[in-house]
């Protein structure tokens, strides 16, 4: 053993399309609400966050995303939230597909099975948009952003004086 970990999470992650227009979002919010923007390139949303694990738990994470089958949805970005314990301010979807529903259920079962901690709360598809907002944002409908996701990732992240960064291990195609 190294003794090296590694801070993990599934997600997916957007089209340079997708991401553009939630930045412009997060501009908007930022207008609002003041607070660190989240990089356009690090605009994502988390699937099941699993936090640090070592080089050998690592490889069955993997052996998770393996064995989960993903079909292809898009999902509707159409409104603006925030949450008040953790000062972030996020987009979300009025509606969870039932594609994603049923991804997050897959991946919480077998990250149980494989001995994993899973998220006990209900799943709250969100991307976040702004950490450490000043103020509340005002909950509202936005123009929908329509995110065809065509798979997931297994992420890693990876902190540095100038924010979070992120590295993709692992992908897998939706409906292959
Ligand atoms: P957040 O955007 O709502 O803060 C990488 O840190 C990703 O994992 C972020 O999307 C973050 O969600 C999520 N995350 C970080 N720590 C977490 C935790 N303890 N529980 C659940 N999700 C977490």
């Amino acid at each position: 053993a190294t003794g090296k970990t590694s801070r993990v999470f599934f997600a997916l992650w957007p089209g340079a399309r997708v991401a553009r227009r939630l930045h412009e979002l997060g501009a908007e919010a930022h207008a609002e609400c003041a607070g660190r923007r989240t990089r356009c390139e690090t605009l994502h949303l988390t699937l099941a966050f699993i936090g640090d694990v070592s080089p050998q738990r690592l490889a069955d994470l993997i052996a998770v995303g393996n064995c989960v089958e993903a079909t292809p949805f898009t999902l509707r970005l159409d409104c603006l939230g925030g949450w008040r314990h953790n000062r972030i301010v996020w987009a979300g979807a009025q509606i969870c597909p039932a594609p994603l529903a049923g991804l997050v259920e897959r991946l919480n079962g077998a990250l149980e099975a494989a001995g994993f901690a899973v998220e006990r709360r209900p799943f709250a598809p969100h991307v976040t948009l702004l950490r450490k907002a000043h103020t509340q944002v005002s909950a509202r409908c936005v123009e929908p952003i329509d995110w065809r996701v065509g798979g997931f990732a297994l992420v890693e992240s990876l902190q540095t004086s100038a924010g979070a960064h992120y590295r993709t291990l692992r992908e897998w195609r939706a409906g292959e």
